[in-house]
C-alpha cells in the first residue's frame, strides 16, 4: 500500500531568473532526466520525491516557480507560504542572473521568517565552461555572506545526477534534525466536559499534507485565472 500521503514532508521552493534552470534542475531531480525543450514555466509546477534519510522515507516536495515576474504576479504570497527551505539559482554563464540573487534574497526575506529556512545556492549549467561569466570564488563569497552552501551542477550532464540527488538529500537531512515531527494537540472534550489534549505525529504529517494539497488546488485556479487559460 502506498502510504507516502502519510510521509514527513519538506516544502522546497527554487527560485531565481528566468532561464536559469530552475525547472531542469527540478526535473533531473526528481525524475532523474534531462529534458530539452522545457518551456518557461507559468506560475508554479511541482514535483516531488520520496527519499530515505537516516532510515526515514521523508518526501521532498519541489516548488518550481517563474522566474518571470509577469508569471508570478499574485502567486508569489503562495511559494513563500510554509516554506521549509529555498533554492537560490543562478545561471554560472550569466553575470545578470547572478547580480538578480540579491533582489531574490529581499523577497524572501520579505514572506519568510528568514531564520526558520534552510538556504543553499546553486550555480547552474556547470557543463557550459567556455562561456562562464561568474567566478566560483565571487559566488562562494556570496553564499558564505549569508549562510547558505554552495555548490555547482549541470541538470543537463548524467554525471551529476548523482550529486543533485545528494544536494537535496543533505537540505533534507537538515530539515529532518531542526523540524522533528511537531506533535499536534487536538484539544478534545471528555465525558465530564473538561478539555483534554491529544498528541498524534501522524495527524500532524496528515495536516500539512492536506493542508499542501488545498493549496496546490488553490494555485492551479489561480494559474488558470492569471494566465487566461479556460477564458
Ligand atoms: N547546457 C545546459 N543547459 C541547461 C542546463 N539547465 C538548463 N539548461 C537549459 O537552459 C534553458 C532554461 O532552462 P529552464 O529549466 O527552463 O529554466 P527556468 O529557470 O525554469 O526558466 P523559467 O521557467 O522561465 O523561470 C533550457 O534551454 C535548458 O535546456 C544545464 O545544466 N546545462
Ligand atoms: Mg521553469
Amino acid at each position: 500500500m502506498d502510504n507516502s500521503a502519510e510521509l514527513q514532508t519538506f516544502k522546497i521552493v527554487i527560485i531565481g531568473d528566468s532561464y536559469t534552470g530552475k525547472t531542469s534542475l527540478a526535473y533531473r531531480l526528481c525524475t532523474g532526466k534531462f529534458y530539452e525543450k522545457l518551456e518557461t514555466t507559468i506560475g508554479v509546477d511541482f514535483f516531488q520525491k520520496i527519499v530515505n534519510i537516516n532510515d526515514e522515507r521523508v518526501k521532498i516536495q519541489v516548488w518550481d516557480s517563474a522566474g518571470q515576474e509577469r508569471f508570478r504576479k499574485s502567486m508569489t504570497v503562495h511559494y513563500y507560504r510554509n516554506v521549509d527551505a529555498i533554492v537560490f539559482v543562478y545561471d554560472i554563464t550569466s553575470e545578470p542572473s547572478f547580480q538578480s540573487l540579491t533582489l531574490w534574497v529581499e523577497e524572501y526575506k520579505h514572506y519568510t521568517i528568514p531564520d526558520k529556512v534552510v538556504k543553499i545556492l546553486i550555480g547552474t549549467k556547470s557543463d557550459l565552461t567556455e562561456s562562464k561569466r561568474v567566478e566560483t570564488n565571487v559566488a562562494r563569497k556570496f553564499a558564505e555572506q549569508y549562510g547558505m552552501p554552495f555548490y555547482e551542477v549541470s541538470s543537463k550532464n548524467d554525471g551529476d545526477k548523482q550529486t543533485i540527488e545528494t544536494i537535496f538529500s543533505s537540505v533534507a537531512e537538515k530539515l529532518q534534525k531542526e523540524k522533528p515531527v511537531v506533535l499536534k494537540r487536538a484539544r478534545v472534550l471528555n465525558k465530564s466536559g473538561s478539555l483534554q489534549s491529544r498528541g498524534s505525529e501522524k495527524s500532524a504529517t496528515l495536516e500539512k499534507n492536506v493542508t499542501l494539497k488545498d493549496e496546490k488546488e488553490k494555485l492551479e485556479k489561480e494559474k488558470k485565472k492569471c494566465c487566461g487559460s479556460g477564458s
